[in-house]
């Protein structure tokens, strides 16, 4: 605890420190969350049962936000049509370019919202078009996971906030509408985009839980670098997901930020001053002054099973700080009985490790998120969501 107290059981771990945590990395890092009482509305707005060749269902799902109704999420959701048994457990987690850009499929709404990809190849002053269509489908094994037996559920992040500086300054900013529709204040430290999008993977898991198709308990939520920040952030906050995985996620993810190597608090407030609630730039170049460090954010994920994962060249999200994370959360897990990581060494390059429900991988290459890496997480989610295996 704070107070200097040791935590030395479940309970007292339950009950006391892990609200402490979430409260530190609120106030502290991300800023305050506001959490909603009732579930959105929503509306299917398409089904295809004959989706990928015939091996999946997808389905498409608009949440409304705002009480106009003119601020929605859209999920795009792929279920296995080759399972004996319904419901099935989910990979979730936000994307960067659109729905549209997981996949070639063209039955995929395109997103309407502004994105980072300026002119690139299929979008338009950020605006995507039909030409961004699968652009980012490497990152994204759908049919490997269709085949395996899991659904897929994947929102776009821009529909919940724009991920730009000035964001705050526009109209269409999450701050301007919600805190409008809730009648509240936004208080002295509210939440920045890696708060919002966290929100929004709950959100749309509020959705799943009445989707009869879907086994809304074994949800594993996954996200790449700044979406593995916010998949974490969310895991952390709610106890509903049951697995989370993060890719390359690094500072204000995994990584130990006291370590210092590669992107710091200092450089991410400067790049990125809308991901964070406001007092996290108060520790740059004061690492050690912050009251929290990553690894029990990690911690917060016990006793559900986390997959940590870096890759080799991917040195500015430092990827000796991401296994540390995982290693040094294990004092909690153990709380459970749980096995952890014994060894404080990462293991060697596409070497995967385990211990009891914590797995981690760094992989030979960049940063981003490959077909390598999903096999690691479905194989992961085999033994832990026990998935059902798909018919012949
Ligand atoms: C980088 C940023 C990282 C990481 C990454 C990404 O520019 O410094 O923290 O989030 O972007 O999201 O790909």
């Amino acid at each position: 605890m704070q107070n200097g107290k040791a935590i030395t059981n479940v309970k007292q771990w339950e009950n006391e420190r892990r609200p402490e945590l979430l409260s530190l990395f609120a106030e502290h890092v991300y800023g305050k969350s506001r959490p909603d009482g009732k579930k959105l509305p929503y509306k299917i707005t398409s089904v295809n049962k004959n989706a990928l060749g015939g091996t999946a269902t997808r389905k498409e799902v608009t949440l409304y936000l705002s009480e106009d109704r003119s601020k929605t999420l859209n999920i795009l959701i792929y279920l296995p049509n080759n399972t004996g048994k319904k419901p099935v457990p989910m990979f979730m987690g936000l994307n960067f370019a659109g729905n549209q850009a997981i996949h070639p499929d063209t039955g995929i709404t395109i997103t309407k919202n502004w994105t980072r990809f300026e002119n690139q190849p299929g979008f338009v002053n950020g605006i995507a078009g039909e030409g961004s269509r699968g652009f980012y489908a490497s990152r994204w094994a759908v049919e490997l996971i269709i085949s395996r037996g899991y659904g897929l559920a994947t929102m776009y992040y821009g529909d919940l906030q724009a991920d730009r500086k000035d964001i705050d300054s526009l109209p269409e900013s999450f701050h301007a509408w919600y805190y409008k529709d809730k009648k509240i204040k936004a208080g002295d430290n509210p939440w920045g985009a890696i708060g919002i999008w966290a929100w929004g993977l709950s959100r749309a898991l509020d959705y799943l839980e009445e989707d009869p198709d879907v086994d809304a308990k074994r949800v594993a939520v996954v996200g790449h670098s700044r979406l593995g920040k916010s998949a974490l952030w969310a895991a952390a906050q709610d106890q509903r997901f049951a697995m989370a995985i993060s890719n390359n996620s690094g500072e204000g993810g995994a990584a130990i930020t006291r370590r210092k190597f590669g992107e710091t608090i200092k450089i991410i407030n400067t790049s990125f001053p809308h991901w964070f609630g406001a007092r996290f730039k108060e520790y740059a170049d004061k690492e050690n002054d912050l009251p929290v460090d990553f690894h029990e954010m990690m911690a917060l994920i016990a006793p559900r099973p986390l997959y940590v994962a870096s890759a080799s060249e991917d040195l500015w999200a430092d990827p000796k700080g991401e296994y540390l994370s995982a290693y040094h959360a294990g004092p909690v897990f153990q709380l459970y009985g749980l096995k952890t990581f014994t060894n404080p060494q990462p293991p060697a390059i596409e070497q995967p490790i385990q211990a009891g429900i914590i797995g981690y991988h760094i992989r030979k290459g960049k940063h981003d998120i490959t077909k390598y890496d999903w096999e690691r997480y479905v194989d992961f989610a085999d033994q832990q969501l026990k998935a059902v295996k798909p018919k012949k």
